[in-house]
């Protein structure tokens, strides 16, 4: 039986999807329920995803190949991606592309097209993926959970110099951001009330959650291999965004060196990655992204507590509540 979904999905990606006989039949084994971005989500390995989303995690398990020195950046929704994956872009490639290159491909595409979701990629796509000058590395970004990611990369007997980078958010403001992003998207046949996406949220259901166990799955990973996985948090790249880039060129084997620093290269990416720079771009506001989403809504605010403009201080409360219990005894704080 075909999975109902809305409209607006329908696009030739979803399409392709639905037409694989052997995937749909898949699809309607697992636990379904109403979505916040898209109408609905499916819950596979204990987290819940859309169609497409899934059928791209289930071949990336299945057909990845990879590659000595492959760097993953992992997020949950709404956590940063599109500001990381330019920081990273620019980090990996400063030598080809110095960061006031006038002609940067930063400038002219979306950090989503230079660093690609591997849930988006067609199998026989992994292998073109050409984002590093360097061939033994391409770099993959994911909003999929640790425990679903292929063994090559989470094995550390197996992965190699393959690293994750994992980026997270504030819970209220990755929920808030999650919560515009669904009603821009057009993804859903009408647009989702904050009390009902509030409702799935906190039970879990959003795109790649529950939120609280991404977290930590990837948080206990980088405790006990801090040289494969590296924890970051949008706050503090807004803070410190200096000393954060330098820790992560620093994790990558890729320090700044002498010269760069007396250069400002640290400046300058931070600079270009910017939401002042980067969401005036015209790629950034009148672009679509592989899903035909506009990549305006990929910009927003971006801002440190945004959700004290939306949420009543209930909802505030039991959100920071069923934080505080999830994280109990991990040593993580958010
Ligand atoms: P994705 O999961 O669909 O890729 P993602 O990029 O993780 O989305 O999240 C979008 C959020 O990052 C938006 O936050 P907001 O809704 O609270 O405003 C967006 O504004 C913010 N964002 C995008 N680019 C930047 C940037 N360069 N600096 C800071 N925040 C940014």
């Amino acid at each position: 039986m075909e999975p109902k979904l809305s409209p607006p999905l329908a696009h030739e990606h979803l399409k392709d999807i639905l037409s694989n006989e052997e995937f749909v039949d898949i699809l309607t084994t697992f636990p379904k329920e109403r979505g916040i971005i898209s109408s609905y989500s499916y819950q596979y390995q204990g987290f819940w995803h859309n169609p497409v989303h899934l059928h791209g995690i289930i071949n990336f398990q299945k057909h990845y190949e990879p590659r000595e020195n492959d760097i993953f950046l992992a997020t949950a929704p709404k956590s940063g991606t599109t500001w990381l994956r330019a920081i990273l872009y620019a980090l990996i490639n400063r030598k080809t592309y110095p960061p006031n290159d006038p002609n940067h491909p930063l400038l002219s595409k979306n950090s989503h097209s230079l660093i690609p979701p591997f849930e988006l990629l067609k199998p026989s796509e992994y292998d073109s993926v050409c984002n590093s000058s360097d061939p033994s590395t391409r770099i993959f970004g994911t909003h999929c959970a640790f425990g679903s990611l292929p063994e090559s990369i989470t094995d550390i007997a197996k992965s190699s110099n393959r690293k994750i980078i994992y980026l997270c958010r504030d819970i209220k403001d990755t929920f808030i951001s999650n919560f515009h992003f669904a009603n821009k998207a057009n993804l859903r046949p009408s647009p989702i009330s904050l009390e009902d996406a509030f409702d799935l949220y906190c039970k879990g259901i959003s795109a790649g959650g529950p939120i609280w166990n991404h977290i930590l799955g990837y948080w206990k990973e980088s405790l006990e291999k801090p040289d494969k996985v590296l924890f970051m948090r949008y706050e503090e790249m807004k803070s410190e965004p200096h000393f954060q880039l330098r820790r992560l060129a620093h994790f990558l084997g890729k320090p700044f060196s002498q010269e760069e620093e007396n250069l400002c290269l640290v400046d300058q990416i931070i600079s270009l990655c910017s939401f002042d720079v980067m969401s005036k771009l015209e790629v950034n506001k009148t672009g679509k992204g592989k899903q035909l989403i506009s990549t305006g809504a990929l910009f927003r605010k971006g801002v440190v507590g945004d959700w004290k403009n939306i949420l009543t201080a209930d909802m505030a409360s039991r959100l920071d509540q069923i934080t505080e219990e999830k994280f109990r005894g991990s040593g993580l704080s958010l």
